[in-house]
């Protein structure tokens, strides 16, 4: 092998090795990972919130995690938060939140209006 071609081949592996490195990097440590996000719950159990009125973070982006306890679909939905995710039964989903301004933010079922109600008081 030629001293040449030595030192491509060794130039090519140096560059693969750093991509994969700048990759890992990525991967490993992401700007804002999902799973380090404040995470709340929430639950919809005889069509009414628990709790009907949750804190929240003011400021920071977070996770809500909505349970379904009942036998039927209900619908997480927000005009204030425009947010509007089905929940189907015994099933959970990710809303992703924030960062809001401090205030009184409503929420409700929008299958079951008439009791689920609820608001978001970040603080
Ligand atoms: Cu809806």
């Amino acid at each position: 092998m030629s001293l040449s071609r030595t030192h491509a081949l060794y130039r090519y592996g140096l560059r693969r090795l750093l991509g994969c490195a700048l990759l890992a990097l990525a991967l490993v440590a992401p700007p804002v990972c999902a799973d380090d996000l404040p995470q709340f719950e929430l639950t919809i159990e005889n069509h009414r919130w628990q709790p009907s009125e949750l804190k929240v973070p003011a400021g920071t982006k977070f996770k809500l995690v909505v349970i379904n306890q009942d036998a039927t679909p209900e619908e997480f939905e927000s005009i204030d938060l425009k947010r509007e995710k089905i929940v189907m039964p015994g099933g959970r989903i990710s809303v992703f939140i924030g960062p809001l301004a401090p205030g009184s933010y409503a929420f409700f079922g929008d299958f079951h209006q008439d009791t689920a109600q609820g608001r978001l008081i970040a603080e």
